[in-house]
């Protein structure tokens, strides 16, 4: 059994036209005939251009596809397009086909919601849902009204992109699942989030199994699931109880690289990688790499990238952005790794807004193999923070000094703070503050909305004050809820570098900030760059893991990365920027 996506995009199109036949009232045989024909395809092992390649005559000898269903194949094979599911797309609204998306609402029910109550599209629903005017139609209960409510959220949500960092670590949990099921021999997340995207759309897993009808029965069993929208042999897809959308593929133990490779994308990389593999001769698609009929790479991805005449190219640079010609010649960078960091530069402890005590940080510190962490709690202005005001500040440090001593420095504390930066670019405490601090971030937490000359000039300013060391989440963006600062970054950078000062990568998950491409300009303009997690509680260290992908994206080497320096390093970096 292999996965195909023409299988599944084609049984795809033949469920919409079965949906949107039936929600027109066509014949229940015609209806049936595309039905079936969809499961088919979903279910079978065969990739079906292969099948095309013999012609009408070969597809219509499968079961379930007549010479009708065969001759639409071939029309997509070659067009991309079957003209019957464009013409019915115009006849049914648009909205209602995202309605028969909610589980539960099959084409009837969205014929009779649309027929008596006008619902023709999400919001819609959600009004007639609501209100509970939907309990007019018959056979229509409060029980059922609460379960369409509750699969309705679970749409909308799916429609949402969310941050990686509130997903990444479920998606591990179903990878470690399929990988205890008997049939399975590997599984792995793929998609945008392997490429570690800031945000994803859903997740993406592949699973290699030889049995893929048992593998997706027990995946769409898995406790977290809570609807399943489709599960074939060589695909499902589900709803996790949080809304999250998961596309599992199953594919032959064989064809694990490419499939590997295909369903990593991204879309853009894997099209570039297309047109380099004609070049050659060769077909790449997600069962191998191909001369003729001949499968000449597929077992892994780096026999296929080789087979390309490429070194393996890591996931987080695979968004055609310069890397495959730069693979090509040769020129892939070397990536920072998550196990060369030596520190976290920027944590939270209970003498501001964090939750842990400066002896638990230490210990989680400690437990992460770490030589030393910065401790960086709030100035005053951050009120919601509970910054330390400036005259507990010496206080503070003595307060860590004692950690360290107690601990033998092992691991060492950085007595530090995060400054805010005020409107005019002045700092939130004195210099004669600043100056017994061993490492000052400056950051922006209000007045989001300054002009970008005025932004620019704020900026430029609170990194010229000579006592401090990063630029802290630079952007002060928040995934979904508040875009980037705006402000001439080049100039911001070139500044920084020339006082040899370093800009962060706050890799809390619902920062990543700076954000990929700032970071790899910052990066090409030489500047260092530091990496932390903005750890207000124990198990926000973990982004760390974030903090580094965003790197690889921005293609930061380890020289570039400022904890990835031992502690004498970074102790002589942090006295030389004051020197
Ligand atoms: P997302 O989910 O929006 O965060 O982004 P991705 O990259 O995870 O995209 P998704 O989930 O639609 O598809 C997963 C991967 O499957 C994608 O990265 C590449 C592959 N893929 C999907 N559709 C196509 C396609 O039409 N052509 C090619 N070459 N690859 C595709
Ligand atoms: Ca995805
Ligand atoms: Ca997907
Ligand atoms: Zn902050």
């Amino acid at each position: 059994m292999i996965v195909t996506m023409k299988n599944a995009e084609i049984a795809r199109i033949f469920a919409e036209i079965a949906d949107m036949l039936d929600f027109l009232g066509d014949s229940p045989f015609r209806v049936r005939a595309y039905r079936a024909a969809a499961r088919y395809l979903m279910d079978m092992e065969e990739p079906v251009e292969r099948v095309a390649e013999g012609g009408v005559k070969a597809l219509d000898a499968l079961p379930y596809i007549g010479h009708d269903l065969a001759l639409k194949i071939l029309e997509y094979l070659e067009t991309g397009k079957v003209r019957k599911h464009e013409e019915l797309k115009e006849k049914v609204p648009p909205g209602v086909l995202e309605v028969m998306r909610v589980p539960g609402i099959g084409p009837r029910t969205a014929k009779r919601l649309y027929d008596e109550l006008g619902v023709d599209s999400l919001p819609k629903l959600r009004r007639v849902l609501e209100s509970g005017e939907v309990l007019k139609l018959s056979g229509f209960g409060e029980k059922k009204r609460l379960r369409l409510l509750h699969n309705l959220e679970l749409v909308e949500a799916a429609g949402r992109r969310r941050p990686l960092g509130e997903v990444l670590w479920s998606a591990r949990e179903l990878v470690a699942r399929l990988e205890r099921l008997p049939q399975v021999e590997q599984a792995a997340i793929a998609g945008s989030a392997r490429r570690y995207k800031e945000t994803v759309g859903d997740i993406d897993l592949l699973a290699a199994s030889r049995r893929g009808r048992a593998v997706s029965d027990a995946f769409v069993r898995f406790p977290e699931v809570d609807e399943v929208l489709l599960a074939g042999a060589s695909r499902a897809t589900v709803f996790l109880r949080t809304g999250l959308q998961v596309d599992l593929k199953i594919i032959a133990p064989e064809a694990w690289g490419s499939g590997l490779q295909y369903f990593t994308g991204s879309k853009d990389h894997s099209i570039k990688l297309r047109t380099l593999a004609l070049d050659r001769g060769l077909k790449v698609n997600e069962y191998g790499v191909w001369k003729g009929a001949e499968r000449v790479a597929g077992e892994t991805e780096e026999v296929v990238y080789a087979a390309l005449g490429l070194p393996w190219i890591p996931p987080p640079l695979r968004e055609d952005r310069g890397e495959i010609e730069a693979a090509r010649d040769g020129k892939l960078p070397e990536l920072v790794r998550l196990e060369q960091i030596k520190g976290d530069l920027q944590v939270h402890s209970t003498w501001s807004d964090g939750k842990m005590t400066l002896e638990e940080l230490a210990a989680a510190a400690a437990s992460r193999g770490y030589e030393y962490l910065a401790i960086t709690d709030h100035s005053p202005a951050v009120r919601v923070a509970g910054g330390v005001p400036p005259e507990k500040v010496p206080e503070r440090i003595a307060a860590i000094r004692a950690i360290n001593e107690k601990n033998g420095g092992r691991p060492y504390l950085l007595a530090g703070a995060e400054v805010d930066i005020l409107p005019d670019g002045g700092l939130d405490y004195p210099d004669e503050i600043l100056a017994q601090l061993e490492v000052v971030l400056v950051s922006v937490h209000a007045h989001f909305n300054l002009s970008r000359e005025e932004q620019t000039r704020r900026l430029l300013r609170a990194i010229e004050n000579p006592y401090v060391h990063v630029l802290a989440h630079p952007t002060a963006r928040h995934l979904g809820r508040r875009g980037p600062i705006e402000a001439d970054w080049d100039r911001v950078f070139e500044r920084a570098r020339e006082l040899g000062k370093a800009v962060e990568i706050d890799g809390y998950y619902a920062r990543l900030d700076l954000p990929d491409v700032l970071a790899r300009r910052a990066g090409e303009l030489g500047l260092a760059v530091s990496l932390s997690t903005d750890a207000h509680a124990t198990d926000h260290l973990r982004f760390m893991e974030l903090a580094v992908g965003t790197a690889q994206r921005a293609w930061l080497g380890p020289d570039r990365v400022l904890n990835t320096r031992g502690l004498k390093a970074l102790r002589d970096w942090l006295t030389g920027v004051r020197g």
